[in-house]
């Protein structure tokens, strides 16, 4: 169950650059992270988490982690069913979520996915990354069948933003079962906010959260597949936490209690100040980066609120028990400002589109502009180099977390309120019946991929385009 680092020889040539976050389980089952995460960064020593767990249920456990080495980062996933993997059953080779892959801008990610899950076909998505999507790059257009195997390749921008991303099958028809059966993981693109030397000192955690919808009593919520995990922190500790909601069809809406969440990314990207937040709502597919600090001595609660209507609503659950206990430390300060973003309010708006999110469109469960997912037909025609403005209405009464591959976009309005930050994500939900305005740049990558709804049932039966970018 221990995390490890697969190529720990290799890493012995390479400067603090790189941070090892392999977590390693000893023999009473406490974390000894100083050797991992903290060991090539010697700024994190003083920070390094305490040695003894508290008695929440289950000890911690941190994916295990993939470097890039010169700029190269080398993975096989082999996805295959596992009885033990979690939720569902199962798992990139053997592991429940799979290796956390981590990058800088720049580096080049080949990946090697062998489907040998006996019966359906798979395929592997990047979510969030700012990528091609094309030939062997980020198009969920291959498929894979049982017993066969895909190089996929993905050449990272110089000018990529820092942040977390994570990976999973796309192949219609089958993403609930696979990625709710545990096919999944996360990515990182390290620089950028990491750099900042405020963040670059802290302890910094990775929690892959999946959970079941609905969900019973938070049993069916993992952590880095594990139920209800023990965070440790001191009084006084400051925390960089980078959280992934995984789950096929579940909202988080993330409350530490007696605690603020500090978020300075959302999605991929780094937000331009922090923002403080009582709860956080996450819908599939969303990420967030947050500082926490611990206030005083004693158990707190990491969870997620009662959330949702009719057939979405969930009950409060735990995610996490987090212990604060041990000699006190001097909080570290969160910096008052993160990483600028253009704001696309002043910019010029090539074109206007409405995307209606509907449910029960004559035979049709889920749909957008009345049509269902047709792998033949591209429903919008984009031009490279150009912002558009979408409106995306919601006429149902559940929410849809909107996502869209390749390009990010800032958020302008919801409900018709003015978005208060200017920000970046690739994943937003819209109300029931209500509505999101959103501004997109498409940048610079030609091809076809899509949009869809993330609840992945939704995806499933329906609720999926095609979009085209044309030089
Ligand atoms: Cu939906």
């Amino acid at each position: 169950m221990e995390g490890k680092v697969r190529g720990a020889r290799r890493m012995a040539a390479q400067t603090t650059r790189r941070v090892v976050a392999g977590a390693a389980l000893g023999a009473a089952g406490a974390l000894t992270l100083g050797g991992g995460l903290a060991g090539l960064r010697p700024a994190r020593a003083q920070q390094d988490a305490p040695q003894q767990q508290g008695p929440g249920p289950n000890p911690w456990r941190e994916p295990e982690v993939i470097l890039s080495v010169d700029g190269v980062l080398e993975a096989t996933l082999d996805a295959r069913p596992l009885p033990s993997a979690g939720p569902g059953n199962l798992a990139y080779s053997g592991s429940m979520p799979g290796p956390t892959l981590r990058v800088r801008p720049g580096d080049t990610m080949r990946v090697r996915l062998e489907n040998n899950l006996g019966t359906d076909m798979t395929n592997l998505h990047v979510h969030g990354l700012h990528v091609s999507p094309e030939g062997n790059s980020d198009n969920i257009f291959v498929m894979l069948e049982n017993g066969q195997a895909f190089d996929y390749e993905y050449v990272i921008p110089e000018n990529h933003p820092s942040g977390l991303y994570w990976y999973h099958p796309h192949h219609h028809g089958d993403a609930t079962e696979q990625v709710g059966g545990g096919l999944v993981g996360a990515i990182v693109v390290e620089g950028g906010l990491d750099d900042l030397p405020e963040i670059a000192e802290m302890f910094e955690r990775m929690f892959v959260v999946q959970a079941l919808q609905p969900s019973t009593n938070g049993a069916d919520c993992t952590v880095n597949g594990v139920v209800n995990p023990v965070v440790a922190m001191r009084p006084g500790q400051s925390q960089h936490w980078r959280i992934a909601n995984v789950s096929a069809n579940a909202y988080l809406d993330l409350e530490f209690e007696g605690h603020k969440l500090f978020v300075i990314g959302l999605d991929g990207n780094p937000v331009p100040e922090p923002i403080a937040y009582e709860h956080i709502q996450m819908g599939p597919g969303e990420r967030i980066q947050a500082v926490v600090q611990a206030n005083e001595t004693g158990t707190f609660r990491l969870k997620s609120r009662a959330w949702g209507t009719l057939g979405q609503a969930q009950p409060e659950f735990t995610v996490a028990t987090v212990e604060v206990a041990g000699s006190p430390m001097v909080p570290l300060p969160i910096p008052d400002r993160i990483i600028p973003l253009q704001d696309y309010a002043g910019v010029e708006i090539a074109k206007q589109r409405v995307m209606t999110f509907q449910e029960g469109v004559g035979s049709i469960p889920f749909a957008i502009n009345d049509l269902a997912f047709d792998p033949a037909v591209v429903n919008t025609t984009v031009k490279l180099g150009t912002v558009e403005e979408w409106i995306l209405r919601n006429t149902s009464p559940d929410w849809h977390p909107f996502h869209i591959h390749v390009e990010d976009f800032q958020v302008m309005s919801v409900n018709g309120v003015p978005f208060p930050y200017v920000n970046r994500q690739d994943t937003v939900s819209i109300p029931p019946h209500g509505s999101v305005v959103i501004r997109i740049e498409f940048s610079d990558f030609p091809g076809k991929y899509v949009y869809h709804c993330h609840i992945l049932s939704h995806e499933d039966f329906g609720m999926m385009s095609i979009i085209e970018a044309l030089p």
